[in-house]
């Protein structure tokens, strides 16, 4: 530990990349954890793949607008202060997230690359024009209800959620920005992911190729674990506060 706070110190370029479990002290729940993940109540394969919204758009927009009411309720939790502290105290911070909520923006963080979208720009699905959605937040949430998607005012085609669906590429610039920043810094965090959904998975091992010091913060084990060189095992929303207090308290000091 001392030796990984030292490392974080002289670090010239950190790379944080963040999954679910770092939204999961919000209130918001993660994907694949047993009970309480979103994917133990309904079936992945009926929700986040295209063919599931050309077959049903009801059904996929009433439960992503349902996601999107539970993340503007949402505030961001320590786990998120803490990184934008770290960005901050660092030398230079990327932060790298498969998250569709905005917390890390929310909680002072002024870039995040979003590899996986966002639930707050949704996109026309036959002409890819933006759709703008009411910012205030409804009294009702719908609840996961069936509701319509809006029409597209460009050219009235249904309007999809602006995140990354199995089977999708992923936004290329942003995909591409974080490749090189993994391949390009000294310390990795992968924080809160499971590690099992590519390509986001890859960089973590990119960054240990190029010779990066993997940290990997989960209460849980992963598919990571063998490859990362530390493993903090507790949520991020404690196990991070600690880290930068240690690793920064009093290095500003003369
Ligand atoms: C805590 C905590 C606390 C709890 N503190 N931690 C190579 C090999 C094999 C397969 C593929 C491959 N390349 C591509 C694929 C296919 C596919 C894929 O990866 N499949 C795997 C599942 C096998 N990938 C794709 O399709 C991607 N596209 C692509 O590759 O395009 C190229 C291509 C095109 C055409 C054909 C072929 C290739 C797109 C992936 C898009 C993922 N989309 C989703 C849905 C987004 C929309 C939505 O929000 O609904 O993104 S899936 C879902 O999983 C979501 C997440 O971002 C993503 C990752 O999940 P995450 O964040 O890791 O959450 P969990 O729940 O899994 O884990 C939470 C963790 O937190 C747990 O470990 C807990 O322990 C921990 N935790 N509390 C810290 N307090
Ligand atoms: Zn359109």
């Amino acid at each position: 530990m001392p030796e990984l706070l030292a490392t974080l110190r002289a670090a010239r370029h950190i790379v944080v990349m963040t999954g679910a479990g770092a939204s999961a002290e919000s209130g918001i729940p993660t994907f694949r954890d047993a009970l309480t993940g979103l994917w133990a109540n309904f079936d992945a394969a009926s929700l986040a793949t295209p063919d599931a919204f050309a077959r049903d758009p009801e059904l996929v927009w009433g439960w992503y607008e349902w996601r999107r009411m539970m993340a503007l309720r949402a505030q961001p939790n320590a786990g998120h202060r803490a990184i934008a502290e770290m960005a901050a105290k660092a030398g230079r911070l990327t932060l790298i997230t498969q998250n569709v909520d905005d917390l890390h923006e929310r909680a002072g963080c002024a870039s995040a690359l979003h590899l996986h979208g966002s639930l707050h720009h949704p996109r026309c699905s036959a002409c890819a024009t933006p759709h703008a959605l009411p910012p205030d937040i409804p009294d009702e949430p719908p609840g996961g209800r069936r509701l319509a998607p809006p029409a597209c005012r460009a050219c009235g085609g249904p309007v999809r959620p602006g995140v990354v669906w199995f089977g999708e590429y992923l936004p290329h610039a942003a995909l591409a920005a974080a490749q090189a920043a993994a391949a390009d810094c000294d310390v990795f965090f992968s924080v809160g992911t499971s590690a099992l959904v590519y390509p986001a998975a890859e960089l973590p091992h990119v960054a240990r190729r190029a010779g990066a010091v993997v940290v990997q913060v989960n209460p849980g084990p992963t598919d990571l674990d063998a490859a990362a060189h530390h493993n903090l095992r507790g949520r991020a929303g404690e196990v991070l506060p600690r880290l930068v207090r240690e690793a920064w308290s009093g290095a500003d000091a003369p």
